[in-house]
This record gives C-alpha cells, sequence and structure tokens, in this order.
C-alpha cells in the first residue's frame, strides 16, 4: 500500500512530467551501494541499478569524491578550447579498452548516432561505395535509443509509431543468425556496419550462441564491413568481463559506451575506435555542448579506475554463477519459472506465463514488498542486475526475497 506522502509525489511526476514512462510503485530518495531508500525510509536492494549505469553502485564515494572535486574546479569549457581532462582521461579509457581513440558524447543513444555516422562516413571515403547508398544492419529485437534515427531501426512497433518519415539504409536479420548475415553480404556491397548488442538487454536479456559475435565479426572482416558492438548496457563488467564482446575474444570495430562509463553520477558515453576509422571525422563536422567536459571526463576516469582495481568483471562472473544456479535450483520447485538466462549479473527469470499476463509485474511488486526492487521486461521476463559492488551475502541474501517472492505464484 502507498502511503499518502508516495501518491502525493507519484501525483506530482504524472501531472508535470510527460507521461511516457510505467513505474513502478515505489518513490525513492536516497542510494547507497547495492541499496536505495523510498521517502518512507523503507530499504531495497536495487536489481535494476538504472539499467546498469550504477555498476559501481549508488552514489559511490570514491567517483563521489573526484565529482565533487572536479565540479569544484571546472565542469564546463565547450570543445572551443582545450581542458586539462579531456586528453589524460581519454588516453586511459582508450588503453583500458584497447582502442586508439574515443569520440566522448554524453547520452547512450548519442553514442549509437555518433557510431551510425562514422561508420557512413567510412563508407563512403574508405570503403569507398556510392555516396547516399550505405547500409548498416541491425538485429530484430534490437535496443538501441530514442532518436529519430535510432527508432527507425527499432523492431518495437510503439517505439517509432508516428514519428516518421524514418530515417532509411537500414536492415534487419535476426539475431543469433550468422547465416542471414552473410547471406545479406554476398548480395549487397553497400553495407557498411553490423551494429550489435552483444546480449540484448530490452530485448529481455537474450544471450546468442557461443561463436555468433565472433562468426559475425569474421563475416565483416571478410565483406569489410564495419563491426560495431553497443556495449552501453552490456559494457564496464557487467556480464563478467570489461565488454561483453571479450567472451568470444572479439574486438569490434567499433564500440559504444555508455551508463556505467560515469556510475550514475553524469551522462557519459563515447565511441571507441582506430585512429584509421575515427580520421573520417574532421573539424566541425560532430560534436556536442557537453561531450569530453571536464566533469564527464574527470568522473568517467574515476568510475572506470574503480571498476578495475576493485575486480567488477570477476566479481560478477562469479557471483552470476551463484544467482543462476541458485534460481534454476529452484526451477525445479517453483513452476512460475520457465527459465533462467544470462551471462556475469546481467540475468533474466523467463516465467511461466502468456507475455500479456499481469504476473510479472505482480511478482515485482512482491519484490517490492520485500525489498527488492526490478522490472518485467518484454513481457513475461524479470530482468536482474544489481551494483556489481554487491557481496556474496548480500546476493544469497537477495536470493532469498526473490525466492520468497516467486512463492506467492
Ligand atoms: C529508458 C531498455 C535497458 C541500451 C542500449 C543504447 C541505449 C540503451 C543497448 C540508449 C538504453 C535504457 C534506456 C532506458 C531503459 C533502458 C533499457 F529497457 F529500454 F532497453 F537498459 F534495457 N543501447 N537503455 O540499453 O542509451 O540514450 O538511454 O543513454 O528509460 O529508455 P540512452
Amino acid at each position: 500500500m502507498l502511503t499518502d506522502i508516495e501518491k502525493k509525489l507519484i501525483k506530482k511526476e504524472e501531472t508535470f512530467c510527460s507521461n511516457t514512462y510505467h513505474p513502478l510503485p515505489v518513490v525513492l530518495k536516497k542510494g547507497k551501494g547495492v541499496f536505495v531508500w523510498d521517502v518512507n525510509n523503507k530499504k531495497y536492494f536495487d536489481y535494476l541499478s538504472a539499467y546498469s549505469a550504477v555498476n559501481q553502485g549508488h552514489c559511490n564515494k570514491q567517483i563521489l569524491k573526484t565529482f565533487i572535486k572536479q565540479a569544484k574546479k571546472l565542469t564546463l569549457t565547450s570543445r572551443a578550447f582545450y581542458n586539462n581532462e579531456l586528453g589524460a582521461s581519454l588516453e586511459y579509457i582508450t588503453n583500458i579498452f584497447g582502442y586508439e581513440k574515443m569520440l566522448p558524447m554524453n547520452s547512450g543513444a548519442e553514442a549509437v548516432e555518433t557510431a551510425i555516422k562514422i561508420c557512413r562516413k567510412w563508407g563512403y571515403e574508405i570503403k569507398k561505395i556510392k555516396n547516399n547508398h550505405a547500409k548498416i544492419i541491425v538485429c530484430d529485437g534490437n535496443f538501441h535509443g530514442r532518436t529519430t534515427t535510432v527508432v527507425s531501426f527499432s523492431s518495437h512497433h510503439g517505439s517509432k509509431e508516428n514519428f516518421g518519415p524514418l530515417t532509411t539504409g537500414f536492415e534487419t536479420i535476426q539475431y543469433n543468425d550468422a547465416l542471414s548475415l552473410e547471406k545479406k553480404f554476398k548480395k549487397d556491397k553497400n553495407i557498411v556496419g553490423f551494429l550489435v548488442e552483444p546480449i540484448q538487454g530490452e530485448g529481455g536479456v537474450v544471450v546468442p550462441d557461443e561463436g555468433f559475435l565472433s562468426k559475425c565479426k569474421d563475416l565483416c572482416k571478410k565483406y569489410n564491413v564495419l563491426f560495431i558492438a553497443d556495449e552501453i548496457q552490456t559494457g564496464v563488467c557487467r556480464t563478467g568481463k570489461l565488454l561483453a564482446c571479450h567472451h568470444e575474444n572479439v574486438k569490434a570495430d567499433i564500440t559504444i559506451l555508455g551508463k556505467a562509463l560515469a556510475g550514475g553520477f553524469y551522462p557519459v558515453s563515447g565511441v571507441l575506435t582506430s585512429k584509421k576509422i575515427m580520421n573520417v571525422m574532421k573539424v566541425g563536422q560532430h560534436g556536442s555542448t557537453f561531450g569530453g567536459n571536464p566533469l564527464a571526463c574527470a568522473v568517467a576516469k574515476e568510475a572506470i579506475k574503480f571498476s578495475i582495481e576493485n575486480k567488477l568483471s570477476e566479481k560478477a562472473e562469479k557471483l552470476g554463477v551463484i544467482f543462476r544456479e541458485y534460481l534454476n535450483n529452484l526451477k525445479n520447485d517453483l513452476n512460475i519459472i520457465k527459465s533462467v538466462r544470462g551471462k556475469g549479473l546481467l540475468n533474466a527469470i523467463v516465467l511461466n506465463c502468456p507475455v500479456n499476463s499481469q504476473i510479472p509485474w505482480e511478482i515485482c511488486l512482491k519484490m517490492r514488498d520485500n525489498g527488492l526492487l526490478a522490472k518485467p521486461t518484454q513481457g513475461n521476463k524479470i530482468r536482474f542486475a544489481p551494483p556489481l559492488i554487491i557481496s556474496k551475502k548480500q546476493l544469497i541474501l537477495s536470493l532469498k526475497i526473490i525466492e520468497k517472492s516467486l512463492r506467492n505464484f
């Protein structure tokens, strides 16, 4: 039951904010580590982590320190001038991720747009295809953001309905289907890029068969097409590796990062690639007022430093195994669990109910009552993605909450 204060705050949000979301009825006011608190001081495990943006934990102390220090010194200069943070931070970040250059932006969708622009330009200027004919292959069930171009190739009807005219130049294959990719490559010489999520997040945590990414990467190499990995949700240790592509030893030609790149303090995104590819972008051809600002750079560097120093990949890998094992054991006992899937600490339960059922929502309400926050995705799935700093003890505790909640259904 919602208290009066919660009802009042929800009403305010619904009145004054655009109504593009359907949040779980809980009103948060504080976060620390793996926990968040609502306005009545009830404490919850956060199993969403702001869609994997707070991998380093809420209000992470180390990042906070850097954030405050930098915010007191210099926040924004624009790129009209040099600043003393940009070069140093990007040197650190590109080194860690194994790339030569990064183009800094803010939101994830912007970074995806940026990657598309770089890829197309590469197509015309390096691959030398005919002007205005570039095609990029994407996957069915993708989620890459909300800008006009990005929704143009979404397979989700509601994301694009009545936002037309849409951007052309994209073709879709089934996720996990490298054969179809090769068919497209064979038929069409104007293909310049293949844009893919190594694990589909919004698609309901869809893990492709092992070998899919490396096969696609090989095909891209063979047909001179850029392999573009959207690691906005899967990157920064979430799936048990620094990048999810590392599970298959794949190095994408272009890697897109966002979300956890700045630990939830600040919207920082970026496109990582080689000198050769990045250098198709020249003065005046791309930019952003906030992209690469000193505050963003200092925070991103610290967030990545924290992730590496605290071995968040290894933690996610180890705890992920425990998480899935626990729920898989429950499966024998609980009819409501159809399957459990994921990698590292990006997991989902597929529920034994129709996609239009109310049960997933009710399970999430029950988990909320029991002190854990998560949300349904794609109808009959619930995504579980706690901050990666979660301890084994906390993980077991939260699994008990999930179990107890599922036992009601
Ligand atoms: C919302 C979903 C998750 C992303 C990938 C790009 C972006 C996202 C792989 C765009 C963003 C977010 C957006 C968020 C909900 C969330 C989401 F359910 F919608 F799909 F995480 F699963 N590429 N995903 O996952 O990044 O521009 O938002 O910074 O509220 O829309 P952004």
